[in-house]
């Protein structure tokens, strides 16, 4: 049986942590942890790449791999680098939804699109966390940010379906209440040739649960209440796309043996 020590001694590099008690992030961590045990890949054939924000602490300086922590909402396009330079690693990227679809939304698009083999796990917590709570492009609607006291008036980005359409090979959606479902999930779309997406609605207590009046444990079990593999539309959770096609590295592989023929 895998334990906690033993997770702790071989894949953490550090506790305590410094993530807020009840923070969905620690719960990510242990999920990435139990997956790359699963996968049985060496630590040193992956690579974590991170931006800026809470969530980003998840792999640097928590997660034991060789990690790059980079600038805000530029992880996909380090981690694009890194993959290209060197085909061979399992490159995963963790971001927040704010890094990721804020103002890094534009190399998210474009690496779906390049169907490059990576892995980007995205913590969406519904805000920015790190610097105070304030809205993100993931905030639902009416909800109350610190800087929407009277409710958000726009409309959450459908993360999941954008890059569905942008041509991923894998997108996934769960909750930290999922964390079985995840733990597989992130072992496949690690696993899977192609870029992989796993959206993970986690909980912040400190700023989202004090907004909308809810502890950590109430935020988990509105996720079991609402989020659901037979839903349809904002509340669903699952596989979303699992499909087979060209990946960006062996193309240009290709591209490269023509030229030296
Ligand atoms: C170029 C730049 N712009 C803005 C910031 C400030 N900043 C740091 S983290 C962050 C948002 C983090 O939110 P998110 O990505 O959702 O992660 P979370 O903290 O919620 O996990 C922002 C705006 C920055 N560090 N660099
Ligand atoms: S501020 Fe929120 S997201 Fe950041 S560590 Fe605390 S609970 Fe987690």
């Amino acid at each position: 049986m895998i334990t906690a020590s033993y997770i702790r001694e071989n894949y953490i590099r550090r506790l305590p942590s410094a993530f807020c008690p009840g923070c969905g992030d620690g719960q990510i961590v242990n999920a990435i942890a139990r997956a790359i045990d699963h996968m049985n890949v060496p630590r040193k054939d992956i690579a974590a790449v991170s931006g800026i924000g809470c969530s980003a602490w998840i792999p640097s300086p928590y997660l034991r791999v060789d990690s790059l922590h980079t600038t805000h909402g530029r992880a996909i396009a380090f981690a694009v680098g890194l993959k290209v330079a060197n085909p061979k690693l399992k490159v995963l990227v963790v971001s927040g939804d704010g890094d990721c679809t804020g103002i890094g939304g534009n190399h998210l698009i474009h690496a779906a699109r390049n169907n490059i083999d990576i892995t980007v796990i995205m913590a969406n917590n519904g805000v920015y966390a790190t610097t105070g709570g304030q809205v993100a492009p993931t905030t639902e609607h009416s909800m109350k940010t610190v800087t929407t006291p009277y409710g958000n008036p726009s409309f959450p980005l459908n993360v999941t379906d954008v890059v569905a359409a942008a041509g991923a090979s894998y997108v996934a959606r769960w909750t930290t209440w999922h964390l079985p479902q995840l733990i597989k999930s992130i072992e496949k779309a690690m696993t899977k040739k192609g870029f992989s997406f796993i959206e993970v609605l986690s909980q912040c207590p400190t700023y989202e649960g004090r907004m909308i009046g809810m502890d950590h444990i109430e935020m988990m079990h509105m996720f079991r209440e609402n989020f659901k593999t037979t839903e349809s539309g904002h509340f669903k959770i699952g596989e979303l796309v699992d499909i087979e096609k060209p990946e960006l590295t062996a193309e240009l592989e290709k591209i490269i043996e023509k030229v030296r023929e």
